[in-house]
């Protein structure tokens, strides 16, 4: 199966096996692929060729590590559309997967000065600091970390972020959401988020700040989220 005699490189082989594997559906989505002291032995060639290839596989989407506990053939990459200004929680059930969030952290205080700006608050106007973890089907797919004027939402309290903010703000607050802007940078997953995202340190994150107003032009929130980049794409539609 292994040619050692070839001139393609060990570790290339390994990949072209292990993806066979994969396609084949040997290993399954969601599921641990041996270790790399067990494909070692049983490949007979060095933990650190084998290491190559299931890096290789990991950048390119294929594997994804968990901390402590092994290599797993990954779900293909959620396809996310850059156009519609969607919610998290409506953007995973429109995929059949289902939302759920977990609260790291929910406080009232006064904003640092930048995010007062960005929000056209007053100095000493309060916000909302909520930090969530977005999982779809259990697993961490983002972190966010989101400002919300108080005036906005004045009795927001922690179960309601336990559920959508944007069907919070639409059904129960009767607003309308308008438009939003955003930007986005690559960047490297600090300690923190890789321990909040269950990944290892270094991965890549994409993150995404959007600031969201209502139809009548006021700033509803300031988020800045954490992708995972190896749960993730971002797709748009451009026309010339
Ligand atoms: C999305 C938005 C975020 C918004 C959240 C509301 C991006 C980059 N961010 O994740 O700004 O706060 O949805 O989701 O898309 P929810 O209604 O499920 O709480």
């Amino acid at each position: 199966m292994l040619d050692k005699n070839s001139p393609v490189p060990m570790y290339i082989q390994i990949e072209e096996f292990l993806k066979g594997k994969i396609f084949e559906e040997e290993y399954k989505i969601g599921e641990n692929i041996p270790s790399e002291r067990e494909f070692s032995e049983q490949l007979g060639v060095s933990r650190m060729t084998v290491r190559h290839a299931i890096t290789n596989l990991v950048n390119s989407g294929l594997l994804y590590r968990e901390k402590g506990r092994g290599t797993y053939v990954a779900n293909p990459k959620l396809e996310q559309p850059l156009s519609g200004l969607t919610s998290f929680t409506e953007d995973m059930r429109s995929r059949g997967y289902e939302p759920s969030n977990k609260l790291i952290r929910f406080e009232k205080i006064i904003p640092p000065i930048d995010i007062a700006k960005a929000l056209q608050m007053k100095t000493g106007d309060e916000v909302f600091s909520v930090v969530r973890i977005r999982n779809a089907d259990q697993l961490p797919m983002a972190i966010e970390r989101t400002y919300i004027p108080v005036e906005i939402i004045p009795d927001l309290d922690k179960s309601m972020v336990l559920g959508s903010l944007y069907s919070l703000i639409e059904e129960r607050h009767h607003q309308k959401i308008g438009h939003a802007s955003q930007l986005m940078e690559a960047a490297l997953v600090t300690k923190e988020d890789s321990k909040l995202l269950n990944i290892e340190q270094p991965s890549a994150v994409l993150i995404i700040e959007r600031k969201s107003y209502l139809s009548t032009g006021i700033p509803f929130e300031l988020v800045r989220s954490t992708y995972r980049a190896d749960r993730y794409k971002f797709i748009s539609e451009i026309q010339r």
